[in-house]
C-alpha cells in the first residue's frame, strides 16, 4: 500500500482526507501523528508538512500536507468517482464552500471542540468556558449562511462533492464537541447534517472516533 495518511483521527482536516480516500475507494494506511511537539517536529514529518500541521500524505517517496492540497492530489491521482464538479461555476462554488468550512466553520467550532474534548478529556484540565462561549456565540452566523446553501440533496449541483466532505467534517466535529444544529431554527441545515453524516464514509470514521474517545 503506497498511500499513507499521517495525523490524528479526531482532527476535522484528517477526517476530510479520510472521507475523500474512502469515497474514492483508495486503500491507504494510517499513521498516528498528534499535532503537538515532539511528534509534529520530527524531521521526517516536517519534510511532508513544513508547518507541522496534520494531515500529511505520503505516496511512496512523495509527501505533501494540507487537507485541501491532499484532496486535490487524490482527485488527480484517482479521478473516479469525481469529488470536484466539472462545470466551472459549480467547481468554484464547491471550492468556496470548502474554504468556508475550513476557515469560518472551524473558527467557530474548533475552540468548542478544543476545550471540551482536547483540554478536558486528553489534558485532564477544566475547559475554559469563556472560549467555549466565544465559539457558541459564533455558531448562529455560520448556521444562517449554511441554511441558505442547504437544499434537498448535496450542496453543489445535486452531486456529493468536496463541499460536502469539507462541511460534513466540521459538522461531525460539532457532534464530538457536544453541540448540534437546532432543527427548529435551521431545518434545512439540520436535515443536511443528518444526510451527510449518514454516508458510509462519514459513519465509519465517526464510529472509530467515538471508540477512540470512549477509551480516553
Ligand atoms: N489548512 C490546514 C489546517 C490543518 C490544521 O490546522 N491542523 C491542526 C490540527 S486540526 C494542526 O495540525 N495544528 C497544529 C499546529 O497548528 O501547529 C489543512 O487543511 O490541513
Amino acid at each position: 500500500m503506497s498511500l499513507v495518511l499521517h495525523g490524528a483521527i479526531l482532527s476535522p482536516f484528517v477526517r476530510k482526507a479520510r472521507v475523500s480516500l474512502i469515497e474514492k475507494g483508495i486503500p491507504y494506511e494510517h499513521v498516528q501523528v498528534v499535532p503537538f511537539p515532539p511528534a509534529n517536529n520530527a524531521p521526517e514529518f516536517r519534510r511532508m508538512s513544513p508547518l507541522g500541521k496534520i494531515p500529511a500524505l505520503s505516496d511512496g517517496d512523495f509527501g505533501i500536507s494540507d487537507s485541501s492540497v491532499i484532496c486535490a492530489y487524490l482527485e488527480r491521482s484517482h479521478p473516479e468517482p469525481a469529488l470536484y464538479p466539472a462545470d466551472p461555476k459549480q467547481y468554484a462554488r464547491a471550492l468556496w464552500l470548502e474554504e468556508f468550512a475550513d476557515s469560518k466553520m472551524v473558527e467557530a467550532i474548533g475552540p468548542i471542540f478544543f476545550q471540551r474534548v482536547v483540554r478536558a478529556k486528553f489534558f485532564k484540565q477544566q475547559p475554559d468556558e469563556a472560549e467555549v462561549r466565544k465559539g457558541i456565540d459564533a455558531l448562529p452566523a455560520v448556521f444562517d449562511y449554511l441554511e441558505g446553501q442547504a437544499g434537498d440533496d448535496w450542496l453543489v449541483g445535486g452531486r456529493f462533492s468536496i463541499a460536502d466532505v469539507a462541511v460534513g467534517t466540521v459538522l461531525a466535529q460539532l457532534g464530538h464537541a457536544g453541540e448540534a444544529v437546532d432543527a427548529a431554527r435551521w431545518p434545512k441545515l439540520a436535515a443536511y447534517a443528518e444526510r451527510v453524516l449518514s454516508r458510509p464514509s462519514f459513519k465509519s470514521c465517526i464510529a472509530e472516533e467515538r471508540q477512540a474517545l470512549a477509551a480516553v
